[in-house]
């Protein structure tokens, strides 16, 4: 019987990972508040209602690889003018509340609606 004492040898000092002890405390950054987006992806709008605040900045990113818009159906209140396949744009939201229609000028049957209030 040969018994082994398996001693572990524990030299050195672990494997000099630095780790941040304890959950990181939040940072004082800019308030970040809702950011308005509209996703257009396979030939719709996303989503079909956004609600936004008056004159808002809103970011159109269209993931299709065909160029689209979003152009106001009424009173010209906003048009992006055509966002290419995989590029982005962004408008400024009317300062009027209101319900705003709108649709893609390449593709009328796309269409969707901007809240402002
Ligand atoms: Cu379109």
């Amino acid at each position: 019987m040969c018994a082994l004492l398996a001693l572990a040898g524990c030299t050195g000092n672990g494997n000099g990972v630095a780790t941040t002890p304890g959950p990181t405390s939040t940072p004082s950054t800019t308030p970040q508040g809702t950011e308005a987006r509209i996703t257009i992806k396979g030939f719709n709008f996303m989503p079909a209602d956004l609600k936004v605040r008056p004159g808002e900045k809103i970011t159109v990113s269209n993931f299709d690889s065909a160029p689209h818009t979003v152009t106001s159906k009424e009173g010209n209140a906003f048009d992006t003018g055509n966002i290419e396949g995989g590029q982005s744009a962004t408008f400024t939201a009317p300062s009027k509340p209101g319900s705003y229609p709108f649709f893609c000028s390449l593709h009328p049957r796309m269409t969707a609606t901007l809240t402002v209030g």
